[in-house]
């Protein structure tokens, strides 16, 4: 089923050329079904409505190498509508962005005089480090809550996508960054080159983009299908970024591998060229590994069906031994594992989650309602199926009084495991 629009344009449309090289030449090796749409988290009014489902499957480019998925949905309906994803309500992720603007303030001498950009700013979560500093900031973001909890915050914020015409438009105002960032928002445009054109025309000449975005290796090496959804249109290599950028003048200088979000890198882009052996180094790695053939990607579908399998098979196991089941994070890649493993309530009873915005809603496509993290103390399931996996330290640390009950955790992927 598709949901139009207010103004009645198709909600999601299928692409027949390669989001970044225009190649025909795309190569579908993993297919998830039709799925809902992972953060379009369901009020109790909204439970006997129809949820809208589109189709998510993964292709790779023959051309430019680059993996993505085939359905593009309006991203009015994926982030400015309630979009729920506050990053503040993850410790992790705050203590990780701190510690990288405080990296660049040094590396390039920021003060009163520079400017720092952010795409996809989210609530505030990092820019707020620099307004400490008095260094001048801008934040651009589509989603209308995030938005207006960062100027609450003393982030000035532009409720906006950014696309080419706007960055014309700061460019011609003389505002041009020092800094861009751009933190898990690359994959996610409908028009990955007008973002990247538009990223060039708001950089000072001898400025950096610094952009982190999840890593494809370590999606396909550890089985993490579930960080595929529609709101992650591509699924980035090394490779596919560098022929990516320097389309627009852009050079990959630097790159730095995280483990945030299941395995991302932090690149570091200029518009002058002095490639570094962090990136020639990985790219060797990738040409190595055969990551620029299809071959790579083959048998991901099969090793997917694998842990769908074994993780469905462990839950029924529990349930048939009378254990009861909840679950952590009302993630966005939680809506692709128990919608792709048919999770339901019959397995799961609830979910818990920090995020207050969250709360009181119910996970898509399976309806398992989400409450506050403290719902484990006072409810004591026997286990708990971690979705924010990628969170899983820090978590079950927090979480260490309902460890102490005799609750238990389930890791979902590279394979089901009970910690
Ligand atoms: O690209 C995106 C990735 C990077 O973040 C966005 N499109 C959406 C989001 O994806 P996600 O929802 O899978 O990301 P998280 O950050 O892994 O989600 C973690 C969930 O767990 C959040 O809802 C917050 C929650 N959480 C919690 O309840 N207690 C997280 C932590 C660390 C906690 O202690």
């Amino acid at each position: 089923m598709t949901v139009a629009l207010a103004f009645s344009r198709p909600a999601s449309e299928t692409i027949t050329e390669c989001r970044s090289c225009g190649s025909d030449r795309l190569d579908v090796f993993l297919d998830l079904g039709d799925m809902p749409l992972a953060d379009r988290l369901v009020r109790t009014a909204e439970l006997s409505a129809p949820e809208p489902r589109f189709p998510l499957s993964v292709a790779f480019c023959e051309d430019c190498t680059l993996v993505q998925i085939t359905e593009t949905v309006d991203p009015e309906i994926l982030f400015a509508q309630d979009y729920p994803y506050y990053s503040s309500f993850s410790p992790a992720l705050l203590a990780h962005s701190r510690a990288n603007a405080l990296d660049l303030v040094e590396r390039r001498r920021l003060g009163p005089a520079s400017l720092v950009v952010e795409l996809a700013s989210n609530d505030g979560y990092l820019l707020k480090n620099y307004v400490e500093r008095d260094i001048g900031v801008l934040g651009i973001d589509p989603a209308t809550g995030p938005a207006e909890t960062a100027r609450r915050a003393g982030v000035p914020t532009l409720n906006l996508f950014f696309t080419r015409e706007i960055a014309r438009r700061l460019a011609a105002e003389g505002r041009r960054a020092d800094v861009v960032h751009a933190n898990n928002v690359l994959a996610h445009v409908a028009d990955t080159n007008g973002f990247v054109a538009g990223l060039r025309m708001i950089l000072k000449d001898d400025g950096v983009a610094v952009i982190e975005a999840p890593y494809v290796l370590p999606l396909v090496e550890h089985v993490e299908f579930d960080t595929i959804y529609h709101e992650h249109l591509c699924y980035f290599s090394v490779t596919a970024l560098d022929r990516l950028f320097r389309r627009h003048g852009l050079y990959l200088n630097e790159l730095k591998h995280l483990a945030i979000h299941g395995g991302s890198l932090r690149l570091y882009v200029e518009p002058v060229e002095r490639v570094g052996t962090s990136v020639s180094g990985q790219l060797a790695r990738e040409r190595a590994l055969g990551m620029d053939g299809i071959a790579f990607y083959r048998d991901l579908s099969s090793r997917v069906g694998t842990l769908k399998r074994d993780l469905a098979a462990l839950l029924y196991r529990l349930k048939a031994e009378g254990k009861s089941i909840a679950a952590y994070g009302a993630a966005a890649k939680g809506a692709t594992l128990v919608n792709h493993v048919g999770i339901g309530r019959d397995l799961v009873d609830f979910v818990v989650d920090r995020n207050i915005h969250k709360q009181g809603r119910h996970m898509p496509g399976q309806a398992i309602p989400i409450l506050a993290p403290e719902a484990l103390v006072e409810r004591r399931p026997d286990y708990v199926l971690l979705l924010a996996w990628n969170f899983a330290d820090e978590i079950m640390a927090q979480q260490q009084a309902y460890r102490d009950l005799g609750g238990r955790f389930i890791i979902p992927v590279p394979e089901p495991r009970i910690v």
